[in-house]
């Protein structure tokens, strides 16, 4: 017999009598049904498991679209990665231009000193037409001072503007559309309240003390994000491209937007541009994901909760769908994919395919078990069916074979985790953001 431990006299409490029938009765009872629970849960996992490896009809990376499955990196390269890049622009982002002829960089703000010395801060106006009344985004950099060489760098979409990034009080406020949702704006305009508002996304100085610098744009200079039929932001520019079905999304415009900041990483000698790294966040992580996919010169592609139409597998059932996205976000994709509404089982391409066009280039995909919306099993599942075209570059991908435990990341040339909390962007994914940037870009 186990007792409570006597207080003031009282009478000693039973917790329980091993000696007592009726108590092991009760007890066998109690094991024999959390026995069963487990059995039911073990079960219905296994089979949810399976039925996920078997039931879905996911087209194989490395088939060609006349059947033919190819065996080496040279026919990836020359065959299937053009397929499937044609494929998704004609069916899922839609087509985007070129870069821009007259396009020109403005330095419009520097110091040396920044960030209590540690750093130092450019303000670059990118000027797509060359006018300056003409459409531009501005993008905020800052470079460690201790590195006295280029260095690597980080770039990735915000949300609200880069002044919402840091509390450093020279960053400029964007006067870009931003919606009324988001605290601090007044009729769709930043204000001084907005200053550091996602500082908590934005590890600046723990990033630049790693040796990295770091880039961001506000998405909204590119196109802001409401369905606007394309009257706004950098499509303007292209009514052509418009007019057709696999019309300039703004996942496309978005994608284009960080290929732009690359043209201008190539100038600046302070940045080595062979190791730019684009990273993004949810919406954001969808179009950094296709901005690696679209331009081979991004030597590393991070995606934080991307989701559907990010790293997300549609096929996988769970989260958010076809029919949902195009709804809510009727601009994110080209009219083309609307026709996939309710297809989801039987879409003919999938998010694996994108996440291949990577390879043979480090890529790292971040899940939190919480956010039901980004489907963690489906962006782990993308990365396993990605891993064959790694494979083909002599190279192990993933190196797992099945999801790996919650907070237990992995670091392969596909480096995955699945952490613990709700849809955020947290100091734990940077964390295995560095690390794995630290591996494979920063030797
Ligand atoms: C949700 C959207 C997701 C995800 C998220 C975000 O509303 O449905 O696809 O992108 O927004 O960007 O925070």
């Amino acid at each position: 017999m186990y007792t409570c431990v006597q207080l003031n006299g009282a009478e000693p409490k039973k917790l329980f009598e091993l000696n007592s029938e009726k108590m092991k009765v009760k007890i066998l009872k109690i094991m024999s049904k959390g026995f069963l629970i487990i059995l039911i849960l073990s079960i219905s996992y296994f089979i949810g498991f399976s039925q996920d490896i078997r039931s879905m009809q996911l087209p194989d990376v490395l088939r060609l679209n006349n059947g033919t499955l190819i065996h080496n990196s040279h026919q990836w390269i020359t065959k299937r990665r053009p397929e499937i890049l044609e494929v998704f622009k004609q069916q899922m982002y839609g087509q985007s231009p070129e870069r821009p002829e007259k396009m020109i960089f403005r330095l419009i703000e520097k110091d040396c000193r920044a960030l209590n010395g540690i750093a130092t801060r450019k303000q670059i106006r990118v000027l797509f037409d060359g006018r300056t009344e003409g459409p531009y985004m501005d993008i905020l950099l800052y470079l460690p001072n201790q590195v006295k060489h280029p260095v690597p760098l980080f770039v990735g979409y915000n949300y609200a503007g880069n002044q919402s990034i840091s509390n450093d009080t020279a960053i400029n406020i964007t006067r870009s559309w931003i919606s009324n949702k988001t605290k601090g704006v007044i009729n769709n305009q930043a204000t001084e309240a907005t200053r550091g508002m996602a500082a908590s996304a934005w590890p600046v100085e723990t990033i630049l003390k790693r040796g990295y610098g770091l880039a961001t744009i506000y998405a909204g200079d590119i196109d802001p994000d409401f369905d606007d039929g394309f009257k706004n932001g950098i499509q303007a520019s292209y009514p052509e491209l418009q007019k057709k079905e696999d019309n300039f999304s703004t996942m496309a415009a978005w994608a284009w937007g960080l290929s732009r900041a690359l043209d201008y990483f190539e100038t600046d000698k302070a940045i080595n541009n062979k190791k730019v790294i684009v990273y993004g966040t949810s919406r954001m992580g969808k179009a950094t994901i296709w901005a690696g996919a679209t331009d081979q010169r991004f030597a590393m592609v991070i995606s934080n909760e991307s989701g559907a139409g990010g790293a997300k597998l549609f096929h996988h059932l769970q989260g958010e769908n076809i029919a949902q996205i195009c709804k809510n976000f009727p601009h994110w994709f080209c009219h083309n994919f609307r026709q996939y509404a309710g297809k989801d089982s039987i879409l003919p391409f999938d998010q694996h395919m994108v996440l291949a066009l990577v390879a043979p280039r480090p890529l790292y995909v971040a899940s939190a078990q919480g956010s039901y919306i980004t489907d963690s099993y489906g962006e782990f599942l993308s990365t396993k069916y990605a891993e064959p075209v790694y494979r083909l570059f002599h190279n192990k991908g993933l190196t797992l074979k099945e999801m790996p435990a919650i907070d237990h990341p992995v670091f392969g040339q596909i480096g995955y985790h699945n952490r613990s909390g709700g849809h955020d962007i947290l100091p734990y994914d940077w964390e295995q953001f560095l690390r794995f940037v630290d591996i494979y870009l920063h030797r």
